[in-house]
């Protein structure tokens, strides 16, 4: 007997790539159910490789109810709110990509490649991080394992892709027509960078910039990391890119991070300057790895380094993360 799997928010940018990534997985999936509101409830989705089509069902509280092994929800804070709790209360195993329930104490934020043992004998909700987060993490943690981290200082350039299919149509046609009006974001993007995503904070941090404090402290189980982000949208479609600064514990032998880092799980290193070697958002775009070039020593400070890091948002940042959950869960299942 395959999966019985529901993702909620099917029809969206996240949803679209649930699909394609369990397809790709080839998750034992028996019973696929997509749910999404009034707008697109009545689509029909193919299955290309089940040459098969799935009409969306309209999201219910009695759906909810139903049993599923597992429901992913890709449909925003707001219906996770309101929707994640009355699947757990049914029995359901519920993985949120939302930022919903990331903060709250108890709930996993998991990464399988860091953390997957917060998995083991959990049941309920279950939170994906989000898509900057996650990439950073899966670059530092085995550092951080290695060296201990004192201060991180990075500067994301973000695809529009992170904002939905809305901000995708938008970069296309502000690329087409010079005039189009930008709609998502406070600026044109075509042709600009906006260091602004998600909403201010007193503190003059945006939302986006505090998840990546907030949310490392909690999968590395450590607050005392210092970390100071600035996110900022770039007109690129799919794929963030980060530039990291870490501050290390220890001095640091370049050669010792660059092998720590190649046998790291989800990562690629690509960086050979003199071959012009290093990672680009087309290049990461479709894969499920986080790619790590420019590795360097700090001119000053031993223990510094600098790394550039890039991975496909909608996949290991939304997606591929969270069908990666399952496979974790079900790999500890297998494990007894
Ligand atoms: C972006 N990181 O690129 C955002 C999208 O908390 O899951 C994902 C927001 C989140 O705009």
């Amino acid at each position: 007997m395959g999966l019985t799997i529901g993702i909620v928010g099917a029809t969206g940018a996240v949803g679209q790539k649930m699909i394609e990534v369990i397809m790709e997985r080839n998750l034992p999936v028996s019973n696929l159910r997509l749910f999404a509101s009034e707008k697109s409830a009545g689509k029909t989705i193919r299955l290309d490789k089940y040459n098969k089509e799935i009409t969306v069902e309209l999201l219910t509280e009695d759906v909810m109810k139903e049993k599923y092994d597992y429901l992913l929800f890709a449909a925003g804070g707001s219906i996770s709110e309101k929707f994640a709790p009355i699947a757990r209360d049914a029995g359901n195993m519920v993985i949120d990509n939302s930022s919903h329930f990331r903060m709250v104490e108890n709930i996993p934020l998991v990464i399988p490649e860091v953390n997957s043992h917060v998995l083991r004998g959990y049941r309920g909700i279950i939170a994906n991080p989000n898509c900057s987060t996650t990439q950073m993490i899966v670059a530092i943690a085995p550092l951080y394992r290695k060296y201990g981290i004192k201060r991180i200082v990075v500067s994301t350039y973000q695809a529009v892709s992170g904002s939905g299919y809305k901000a995708i149509d938008e970069l296309q046609n502000q690329i087409r027509d010079e005039e189009y009006p930008n709609k998502v974001y406070t600026r044109k993007i075509a042709g600009n960078c906006i260091p602004h995503i998600d909403v201010f904070n007193d503190n003059g941090f945006t939302k986006e910039e505090l998840k990546m404090v907030y949310e490392t402290h909690k999968i590395l189980e450590d607050d005392s990391i210092e970390i100071n982000p600035t996110a900022v949208r770039i007109p690129v479609f799919y794929g963030h890119s980060e530039s990291i600064y870490l501050e290390l514990k220890e001095e640091v032998d370049i050669n010792s991070i660059k092998e720590i880092l190649e046998e790291s799980q989800g990562i690629i290193v690509d960086d050979d300057p003199e071959m012009n070697r290093y990672p680009t958002p087309i290049e990461a775009a479709n894969t499920d790895f986080t790619y790590v070039g420019r590795i360097r020593k700090d001119l000053y400070n031993p223990k510094g380094l600098s790394l550039w890091v890039v991975a496909d948002n909608l996949r290991k940042g939304a997606a591929t993360n969270a069908v990666q959950i399952i496979e974790a869960i079900e790999n500890i299942k297998m494990e007894g």
